[in-house]
């Protein structure tokens, strides 16, 4: 599996800290303002840190492979990183409000933060917050640079498609009004697409594209036709470890059987489901009961759906290669390989 550079990731890690105190030191230095400052400091250091930081690292990343040697500043490099955090900061507010969405239990290992005690609906300002520190940290950081506007129109439409998807997550997958027919292909394509494949794929690449000058409409079609088709794999992956994966590993406790998602897994199973097992899933898909659940998990073991997957894996793996041949244009193959081997067969 490709590793992103040891020292451009120790120094990522380190730069968080600093951004927190940017976003909150003047609050904090108000005492009209102190409580609210100080609990966002908590509440951000809870829920922005402890994932997998894949999205900024690969912001990072795509600078690297992207800039000139003259480009390849020291202060450059670090605004590399001051972007790679707005990602994270923006999947942290997505994070916060789809686990109260999603009525999930843990998330990176850790209680959901609209599980604490002392949090609950709370979050959902929480979430607010987290999402106006990207601009806050935009704006100290970024504001002189003529990439500016470039960056901020795309966080603020990756933000609106990502939230189209989210809708459509939900429309598909309402709570007490089952209908199966709901859980085609095509459905399943679009929400993948706007739910993950922008914000997790394509806007980390695109910022660090507009960073080097890279703003010509073609790039960026290139970029993203790569780059979408690599977020779907990355959403099947997802959905399959929604149930096969190792919460332990994962940091969460799948939800989407009990919460009526429209998951890759369910959209196979219709597939090749005979008129019996379907009834299966008519009677036990959607409900919050262990033992329907593990009905769910049964009929998917009947129908194999793990090998189905791996096999998915492998052919999805191949298109993908196929595709940064013919997409890559003027940007290097080698950055598009490099992301699509570390997510090729992950466990979490
Ligand atoms: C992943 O869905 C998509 C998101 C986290 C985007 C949420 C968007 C909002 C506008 C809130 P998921 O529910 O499968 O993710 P996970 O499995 O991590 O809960
Ligand atoms: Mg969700
Ligand atoms: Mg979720
Ligand atoms: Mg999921």
């Amino acid at each position: 599996m490709a590793e992103y550079s040891k020292g451009d990731a120790d120094r990522f890690n380190d730069v968080f800290q600093d951004l927190v105190r940017d976003i909150t030191e003047d609050d904090a230095a108000n005492p009209e303002i102190r409580d609210a400052a100080l609990r966002f400091e908590k509440m951000m250091k809870y829920n922005i840190p402890h994932g997998k930081r894949n999205r900024g690292l690969t912001t990072v990343a795509s600078f690297r492979f992207l800039a000139s040697p003259s480009q390849a500043t020291d202060a450059n490099v670090f605004k590399a990183m001051v972007l790679g955090w707005c990602v994270e900061w923006l999947q942290a507010y997505f994070l916060i409000s789809d686990d109260i969405m999603d009525q999930s239990k843990t998330r990176r290992g850790q209680p959901c933060w609209f599980r604490k005690a002392d949090v609950g609906l709370d979050a959902i300002n929480d979430s607010f917050f987290v999402e106006s520190g990207i601009y806050k940290l935009l704006k100290k950081h970024i504001a002189g640079e003529p990439y500016y506007v470039n960056v901020l129109e795309l966080f603020h439409e990756t933000n609106y498609q990502t939230v189209v998807g989210q809708s459509l997550d939900l429309i598909t997958s309402p709570e007490g009004n089952k209908d199966l027919n709901r859980f085609t292909q095509q459905r399943y394509d679009a929400i993948v697409k706007w739910k993950t494949a922008f914000y997790s794929f394509y806007l980390p690449v695109a910022l660090a594209m507009y960073m080097v000058g890279i703003s010509d409409p073609e790039s960026h079609k290139n970029a993203k036709t790569i780059l979408l088709q690599m977020g779907h794999f990355f959403q099947v992956q997802d959905d399959f470890l929604d149930c096969y994966g190792n919460p332990e590993v994962i940091g969460k406790i799948g939800t989407d059987i009990e919460e009526n998602k429209c998951s890759w897994l369910v959209v196979q199973a219709l597939k090749s489901a005979t008129p019996e097992q379907r009834e299966i899933l008519e009677e036990n898909y959607g409900i919050d009961n262990p033992a329907k659940v593990a009905m769910v998990k049964r009929l998917y073991k009947d129908l194999d759906l793990e090998t189905v997957y791996k096999n998915y894996e492998e052919s999805s793996y191949q298109d993908l290669m196929t595709s940064i041949d013919t997409h890559s244009g003027h940007l290097p193959k080698e950055m598009f390989v490099a992301y699509a081997r570390k997510i090729f067969k992950r466990n979490k």
